[in-house]
């Protein structure tokens, strides 16, 4: 297992479309550990391959609040296949865009169809937190941010500070 690097704002990576998983062997198995191990780190509730630089769609998630514990899941190739037409607001974060959060809004409730590692097909209902992470998720598979449902105006001003720090951080590389 490997804590991997997050890839962060405004890394042109996170905007490319996942790739499905054709067959789920060891490098799939190892890639899931390392996932998990730095979503733990993070520490986050979810993470999609492409966060390490991975574009393959693989989504790790454990929504429980206590170490002790600890429900990791799996979504592989996940797709949504129904969402509900009640929508609401819930404050996100990304591991990608850190230290910033704001309300989104998304349908409530979701079905997802999915694999899990032992190439099992399942679907699930799911609302609450776990339908937020879920969408947040397979958004990142897809290229797609959470600032991408927000304002323009409030999407355009997170960017500009995510690329100021880039710059900044690219000049101190320079020097050093
Ligand atoms: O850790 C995370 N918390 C979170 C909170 C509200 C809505 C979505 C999330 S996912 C996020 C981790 C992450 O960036 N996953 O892609
Ligand atoms: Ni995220």
């Amino acid at each position: 297992m490997a804590v991997r690097e997050i890839i962060k704002l405004p890394d042109k990576r996170l905007r490319l479309k996942s790739e499905p998983v054709k067959q789920i062997d060891a490098s799939i198995r190892k890639l899931v550990d390392d996932m998990f191990e730095t979503m733990y780190k993070a520490p986050g509730i979810g993470l999609a391959a492409i966060q390490i630089g991975i574009p393959k769609r693989v989504i790790t998630l454990d929504l429980s609040k206590k170490e002790q514990d600890h429900a990791p899941r799996v979504f592989i190739n996940p797709e949504i296949t129904w969402h509900s037409e009640e929508r609401a607001k819930f404050e996100e974060g990304c591991l990608s865009i850190p230290e910033y959060y704001e309300e989104v809004e998304r349908p409530t409730a979701v079905k997802v169809r999915y694999l899990d590692l032992a190439g099992k097909k399942h679907e699930i209902d799911a609302k609450g937190l776990l339908a937020t992470c879920l969408q947040h998720e397979i958004d990142h598979i897809n290229g797609v941010l959470f600032i991408d449902h927000i304002s323009k105006l409030k999407r355009d001003r997170v960017i500009k500070k995510f690329v100021k720090a880039a710059k900044e951080n690219a000049a101190k590389k320079v020097e050093a």
